[in-house]
């Protein structure tokens, strides 16, 4: 069948171009040009699907004390520990259908194993997310509901950071703002969160644009990450190209609680990237 299919496709070539009036030189450089092409295809194909299947990383990112290391021990082993300010990240193999690296049972489909890492909040060790942005697929920033009044602008400017990263922006990595402890009575209400947020953020624009045209004028080809949003509105969140979500919740209340549990929502937050 494959034979009629090629020699319908020589029966259609013109004349001159069939294998038989061509002269040695000219075949072999017509086969040389179709292995190049053919090898190169595959080549790109293979490579493509590699860098698409590396992006399987889950961020968990924030200040210090927001809850991440919680979070992680809850979506990996599904137990409440109690945490320590954490110097270096932890990381893992996490499955939303297994809950860890628990081989899943044969009656049961394997869900896709993703790379589970919570970075430290502390300030010198926030820079680590670099070291994963261009593998991830999506990141989860956790905020301490009760102290982010007061810790806005640090807040802010590491959020500000990991969405105007060009990998962010160029993989359109989507962001889950998760605003915990919603089980103390301090701890202000999502909305008002976001809008803070947005407003620091629109704030922050403003000095980054300037420190941004300073550098130019020194280094014209500074490799700098993008500008945030549209220039000349004030900053929303509905502005990025990435999908930036938020949600209340609470890592430590009791089942029953009237708060949301934390991990249903990153559940629900990493099914959405699959
Ligand atoms: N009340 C309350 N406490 C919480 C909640 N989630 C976490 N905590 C507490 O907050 C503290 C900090 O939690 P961690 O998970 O260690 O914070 P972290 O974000 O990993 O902090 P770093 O490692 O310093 O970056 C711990 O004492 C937790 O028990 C919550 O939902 N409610
Ligand atoms: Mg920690």
């Amino acid at each position: 069948m494959l034979s009629n299919y090629f020699q319908t496709l020589i029966n259609s070539l013109p004349k001159q171009l069939r294998p038989e009036h061509l002269s040695p030189t000219t075949a072999a450089v017509l086969a040389f040009v179709a292995s190049f092409l053919f090898i190169g295809l595959s080549l790109w194909l293979v490579l493509s699907k590699t860098q698409r299947a590396k992006r399987e990383t889950v961020l968990l990112t924030g200040l210090a004390e927001a809850g991440k290391t919680v979070l992680f021990m809850q979506l990996r082993y599904g137990t409440k520990v109690a945490t320590h300010t954490s110097m270096d990240h932890n990381e893992g193999r996490f499955s939303l259908t297994t809950g860890d690296t628990a081989p899943p049972s044969s009656s049961s489909r394997p869900g896709p194993i993703l790379h589970l890492v919570d970075l430290p909040g502390h300030e010198k060790l926030r820079f680590k997310y670099t070291e994963y942005i261009s593998s991830t697929c999506g990141i989860v920033f956790v905020i301490d509901s009760t102290t982010i009044a007061r810790e806005l602008r640090p807040a802010a400017e590491y959020l500000y950071d990991i969405l105007a990263n060009r990998y962010t922006q160029r993989n359109e990595i989507p962001v889950l703002v998760l605003c915990n402890k919603a089980d103390l009575l301090m701890a202000l209400p999502v909305e008002k969160i976001r809008a803070m947020l947005e407003g620091e953020i629109d704030r922050l624009r403003t000095t980054r644009a300037a420190e941004v045209q300073s550098l130019d004028d020194g280094d014209k080809e500074h490799d700098r990450d993008e500008f945030l949003g549209e220039e000349g509105v004030p900053f929303a969140f509905n502005q990025l190209a990435n999908a930036v979500t938020f949600e209340s919740c609470s890592l430590v209340a009791p089942a029953g609680d009237a708060q949301p549990h934390g991990p249903p929502a990153v559940h629900a937050f990493i099914q959405r990237l699959l």
